[in-house]
């Protein structure tokens, strides 16, 4: 990782920020509503597997069965999707907004809660509802897997950090209920990779980041993992000294007096870096 976008990312803006208020309020909000919850269900970035796995959401988890959802697929790379995967006891890979899930998510937590649901049966008690806590980082797609079980729009969904505010139970059918809670991150950063991939993928509101820094650990990073990715998007060196001023003189992204309008440029790399449109990546590897 280059230094400068790690002292970058440093800075003390970052950490006024990061832990907002409203995440400890969601946090004991949710720990009030575990004991009715009989499985978790965590959504995570699935291209960065690792850096999008909250530590709080771990010990909140404690004794219940998790199922862990690999979203935003379709952004990623489908080799390692299938890599990331094989990591965890119960998984899926998921697009949310172009699949439908409904059935396989559902069967999935039906199996995943068998034993315990046939237990119960023999004791003579008959479960009715089954009931799934959705949690995940910010902005990871939360309520747009939820809209998506449901098949309806229930859940408001977009695309920032911090738009689910509160916890709303939502049915599915006569036996199913999800809980949308609002996206939580963790008090304390230990990892500053960590930091910058959730930063980088649009999980940290972009008002208290360096995005010049983060677009420049971006595009280094780029150059290793998908050599010619850049090449192929922008049509410059990837061994430009400074990429930014390159795509920006490449793309006539100028401003008044002829010079690269860094600002935007750095804007719209951001929001090319979100999308797939310089490619499906994938920002971790197992094993890192
Ligand atoms: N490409 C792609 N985009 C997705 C997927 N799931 C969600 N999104 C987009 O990600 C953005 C955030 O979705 P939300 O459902 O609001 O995320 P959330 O986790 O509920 O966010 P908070 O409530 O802010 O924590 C939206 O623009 C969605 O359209 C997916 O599987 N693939
Ligand atoms: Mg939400």
């Amino acid at each position: 990782m280059p230094s400068d976008s790690e002292n970058n990312m440093n800075n003390t803006d970052m950490n006024i920020n990061w832990y907002p208020g409203h995440m400890a309020k969601a946090r004991r909000q949710m720990e009030e509503q575990l004991k009715l919850v009989d499985i978790i269900i965590e959504l995570r970035d699935a291209r960065i597997p690792k850096a999008s796995g909250n530590p709080v959401l771990n010990d909140l988890s404690k004794n219940k069965p998790v199922l862990i959802i690999l979203n935003k697929a379709d952004l990623s790379d489908a080799s390692k999707n299938k890599e990331w995967q094989n990591e965890f006891e119960h998984c899926m890979i998921a697009d949310s907004v172009n699949e439908n899930l409904s059935k396989s998510v559902v069967n999935e937590v039906k199996l995943i809660l068998k034993d315990k649901l046939d237990k119960a049966k023999a004791r003579g008690i008959r479960k009715k509802v089954l009931r799934a806590m959705v949690v995940g980082i910010p902005n990871v797609g939360k309520s747009t897997f939820i809209n998506n079980i449901v098949k309806k729009k229930v859940a408001k969904a977009e695309n920032r950090p911090g738009v689910t505010k509160a916890l709303q139970w939502i049915r599915i059918n006569e036996d199913v209920e999800l809980l949308d809670t609002p996206g939580v991150l963790w008090p304390k950063i230990e990892d500053q990779e960590s930091a910058i991939l959730l930063a980088l993928l649009g999980s940290i509101n972009d008002d208290v980041l360096d995005k010049d820094a983060l677009v420049r650990f971006g595009l280094d990073r780029l150059k290793t993992l998908y050599p010619g990715f850049i090449l192929n998007r922008y049509e410059v060196d990837e061994n430009e000294s400074d990429l930014i001023d390159s795509i920006g003189k490449k793309k006539l992204w100028l401003k008044n007096d002829g010079s690269v309008d860094r600002n935007k440029t750095v804007d719209l790399i951001l929001k090319d870096i979100r999308s797939n449109k310089i490619g499906r990546i994938s920002w971790q590897n197992v094993g890192e």
